[in-house]
């Protein structure tokens, strides 16, 4: 792989005249190579100075990474034409939450802050996957009903704009960027359910102020490995501990309902619109439920990336089938988007080689994943009639995955909240263990927990899983 020669192009910065005007919660590598980047062309186009301050909810890795460097990180590009780095230069501060949740909440609640944006992935928001609702009996909701120092996203989103209304400030844009179907309702039910149990005032107070736009984030960014940095090192002579690598591809699509200002998104790239529904849609189950369908099948036919993944005709195959005969019948197109493009565009993002996106990555968090990606397609396609195979499929082997021992009977690392409870469920009968899946209502709606022939496909796909194996079974149905 090439690197263009010379120094990485500098995104971007004059020295900071006023104080961030968004915090960002959950710095993880998406946030940097997606959001932070459009933020920062924003400001570069239009002259204004925004400024993030970055708060990490969980560890200090990242601030400790980035604090030697002045907060400002390569982002390098990974295309088809070798690798392109820029430096982007619009963090402020880094904050991490358990080390002084006061700190986050004093620059949340800033009089300059128009905008608190979220990247916290699925799990991140403490609801229940199914419903959308508040999970009451999460551990970290439980602290945050009590303690006014809080330790969620949705606690330090409540505590801050409990802070501005008692300072007489109006609220914050929240800017949910997860990969939740109507992820601003989403939060902004959370947040009103937290605020209600508060304070019902200060409830009233945000239902009639606040603004949650939903929106569409779309980048892939795989997690940065210790190979990248040593790479990015001899070819730029540089050392940086904090890289981003993503593809070309990026795409952000915003409702345009803010509290207050906003940087001027729109003069690179971002679309705003009226209605995110149809985009959100598209992406999560498109991309996203794709992704998931691939990774699990794929992790366990032995495929370390979704790149070595689709270059087995057999998932080649496979993906193609899942978009043309079971996913696009589902969706309505956003206008001025052809379906039948976004998924050829979206198989050639895939295959992109430089991308190593690893199956077991995407494979995380499942049972916060799946409901939006792939079983709200399933039950849909199921009441109007529709056969959807490759996705039941998809289930069978996301099961599997779960039991934590794949093919060769050698351990998976499961990471998701529910994995010991899944792993509980494994049962020799695959019709039991079926079963014992469908009863999780945190997980499965309603329509497929009742719908007794889904789970006969089910148990049908996972005794296929049991017997021949992922490929086989992904071969006979669309090799
Ligand atoms: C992936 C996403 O890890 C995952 O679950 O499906 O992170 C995906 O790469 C992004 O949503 C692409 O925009």
């Amino acid at each position: 792989m090439s690197m263009e020669a010379g120094l990485p192009d500098r995104l971007f910065r004059e020295p900071r005249q006023t104080p961030a005007r968004i915090v960002h919660l959950g710095l993880g590598a998406f946030f940097r190579a997606h959001g932070a980047i459009y933020i920062a062309e924003a400001m570069k186009s239009s002259g204004e100075d925004w400024g993030i301050t970055g708060v990490s909810l969980q560890s200090s890795g990242t601030r400790d990474r980035l604090r030697p460097q002045g907060w400002a990180y390569t982002a390098v590009k990974l295309g088809p034409d070798g690798e392109k780095p820029q430096i982007v230069d619009v963090l402020r501060d880094v904050l991490v939450a358990p080390e002084n949740p006061q700190a986050v909440l004093d620059a949340m609640t800033a009089t300059e802050v128009q905008i608190v944006s979220l990247t916290v992935t699925e799990k991140g928001y403490c609801h229940e996957p199914s419903t959308g609702r508040l999970n009451r009996e999460h551990p970290d909701i439980r602290h945050d009903l009590d303690n006014p120092l809080p330790k969620s996203a949705p606690g330090f989103l409540v505590r801050a704009l409990q802070a501005r209304h008692a300072l007489g400030l109006p609220p914050f844009t929240v800017l949910c960027c997860d990969n939740l179907p109507e992820n601003g309702h989403v939060v902004r039910g959370v947040v009103l359910e937290l605020a209600e149990a508060i304070d019902p005032a200060l409830a009233a107070w945000i239902d009639m102020r606040g603004a949650f736009p939903s929106t569409m984030v779309d980048r892939i960014v795989p997690a940065t490995s210790a190979a990248d940095l040593d790479r990015l090192q001899v070819l730029t002579g540089m050392r940086d501990e904090a890289p981003v690598m993503h593809e070309p591809f990026r795409q952000w699509v915003i409702e345009d309902r803010f509290a207050g200002s906003r940087p001027d998104l729109e003069a690179v790239g971002v679309q705003m619109v009226a209605d995110v529904t149809p985009f959100e849609h598209m992406k999560l189950r498109m991309l996203n439920g794709t992704h998931s369908s691939l990774a699990y099948l794929g992790y366990l036919a032995g495929h370390e990336t979704i790149a070595d993944t689709v270059a087995d005709s057999a998932f080649s195959g496979y993906v193609r089938a899942l978009w043309q005969h079971e996913i696009i019948p589902s969706l309505t197109p956003p206008s001025g988007t052809d379906l039948q493009h976004y998924a050829t565009a979206l198989h050639d993002r895939y295959a992109n080689p430089a991308i190593r996106h690893r199956t077991w990555q995407i494979a995380m968090d499942g049972s916060q994943k799946l409901p939006q990606r792939i079983l709200a397609t399933i039950a849909e396609a199921r009441a109007a009639g529709r056969h959807v195979p490759g996705l039941t499929l998809a289930v069978a082997a996301w099961m599997r995955y779960v039991s934590g021992r794949d093919e060769a009977d050698q351990p998976i690392e499961v990471k998701d909240p529910l994995a010991p409870s899944l792993a509980a469920l494994w049962h020799e009968d695959p019709a039991q263990t079926v079963q014992g899946f469908l009863k999780l209502e945190a997980v499965f709606p309603t329509a497929l927990r009742e719908d007794t022939a889904f789970a006969d496909d089910l148990t049908a796909a996972l005794t296929g899983l049991m017997a021949d194996g992922a490929r086989a079974m992904v071969q006979k149905l669309h090799g």
